[in-house]
């Protein structure tokens, strides 16, 4: 039998004998390391990939990746099919995942635009527009990931986006992992850009001989991807926007005593096996201690059955339960954390819906695992990506000379205060044409 130490548990924390500062510490993120040491090490690449391109690119993927053989740093479509050779099941998988994840996101379209009168004669009106050009990227690292290719690349096709680049770390012999390339052709990706880190981040942001340039760059990414993304989202002379950086990814399970144990353990495994700082919180609702005993066994045997248990063993560590009283007490935790993902393993779960008020995504009931969301419920995965991720929204305003003059007042009185004459003027020029008239 394991030793005692070599039990893989969560700390306990029992809300109502702890001061509320030792809770709080509890749901503290991991700092995330201080970022002078990367920035001095990506920005010397990003330069180089700005003078030198290509070269620089395949330069940095020979020597980071030892894709030595590698002599293009990108792959045009079309694809080869050789390329994109799968299993059948593997391609139903993505088939269907695809799918729905185009549902979901085709639904989140607003091509009519938004139109309101706000005063009779003053038109207001909201359309958006497709980001034009988006890089995708795709970590490579512990696990390949076709699911996140898909998450990025269905709503840039959705968007209408005209040109879909991603970008991935190549494997040792050059290649890209062909889950990946299918992914990209049924997203209508132009290309792949054969490289990782801040290489690529500065490719897509400047372009090189053969990388197009894009307008967005967006994906989650180790501490080089996201440092290159914010320095060429800093340079205003590459004028290309990042999304919101993502940290390590997180689920919070709120479970009552109706719970399955096992199904509970499974969920927070689910979320542990992604990275040593994963980070998986457990809110137990009115548990006793053979109910808590029952998820803990349950955690420890499942974890001890999975080839990533090494990985589990350091996220664990740092992970948490909590037992609370009920279920208002467990939702002002869970709001306060605001988790990324959030589980509903509670007996009326979709009752409880109404009170969430900080969390990524939401998953409700004992049927939905976070892994229908990760990869084929149709919802995305990637923390705060959506539709909008993928749009510009431009505003307008058409007024006609009734208009101007139902709103004339506000708008000179407002401009003799800020004393911006111009401003007043611009109006008061266009009323004494429309009263002479
Ligand atoms: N749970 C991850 C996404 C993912 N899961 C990808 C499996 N593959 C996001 O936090
Ligand atoms: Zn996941």
């Amino acid at each position: 039998a394991a030793a005692k130490s070599d039990r893989i548990e969560m700390k306990r924390i029992y809300t109502a004998s702890t001061p509320v500062s030792v809770i709080k510490d509890a749901l503290q993120r991991p700092s995330q390391k201080s970022n002078d040491a990367i920035v001095g090490l990506v920005k010397p690449i990003i330069n180089d990939v700005r003078t030198n391109g290509d070269a620089a690119v395949l330069k940095y993927t020979h020597k980071f990746e030892k894709a030595t053989s590698l002599t293009s740093p990108v792959l045009k479509a079309p694809f080869p099919e050789h390329l994109m050779q799968l299993s059948p099941d593997t391609i139903k998988a993505i088939d269907v995942s695809f799918e729905n994840i185009k549902k979901f996101h085709s639904a989140q379209k607003d091509d009519k635009p938004l139109v309101v009168e706000t005063m009779p004669g003053v038109v207001c009106s909201r359309f958006s527009r497709p980001i034009e050009r988006v890089g995708l990227y795709i970590p490579g690292g512990t696990a390949v990931l076709p699911s996140t290719a898909l998450m990025l690349g269905v709503p840039a096709m959705v968007a209408g986006c005209k040109k879909i680049v991603l970008a991935s770390p190549p494997r040792s012999d050059g290649s890209i992992s062909p889950e990946i390339v299918y992914a990209a052709h049924k997203c209508g990706a132009e290309s792949i850009v054969l490289a990782g880190g801040a290489q690529a981040v500065a490719a897509m942001a400047y372009g090189t001989e053969s990388i197009s340039k894009v307008d967005k760059i967006l994906g989650p990414g180790n501490q080089f991807v996201t440092a290159a993304k914010m320095m060429v989202s800093n340079d205003t002379s590459a004028g290309v926007s990042i999304d919101m950086p993502a940290g390590p990814s997180e689920v919070l399970v709120i479970a009552d005593k109706k719970a399955n144990p096992a199904f509970v353990a499974s969920d927070l495994l689910s979320q542990a096996e992604h990275g040593v700082d994963s980070q998986v919180i457990l809110i137990a609702v009115d548990l006793d201690e053979k109910e808590l005993a029952a998820i803990e066994n349950e955690l420890h045997q499942q974890a001890n059955a999975l080839p990533r248990v090494d990985i589990v063993r350091g996220s664990i560590e740092h992970s948490v339960s909590f037992v609370v009283k009920n279920v208002e007490e467990a939702l002002n935790l869970s709001n306060e954390y605001a988790p990324e993902h959030l589980i509903l393993q509670l007996e009326n779960a979709e009752d409880v819906v109404p009170l969430v008020e900080n969390a990524g995504s939401v998953f409700i009931g004992q049927w939905t695992p976070e892994s229908v969301g990760d990869y084929s419920a149709g919802v995305n995965h990637s923390l705060r990506v959506n539709l909008g991720s993928f749009v510009k929204h431009i505003t307008s305003s058409n007024l006609s000379a009734e208009g101007l003059r139902n709103v004339s007042g506000a708008v000179m009185q407002l401009a003799a205060v800020e004393g911006l004459d111009a401003h007043k003027r611009a109006v008061s020029i266009r009323m004494d044409v429309i009263n002479k008239a």
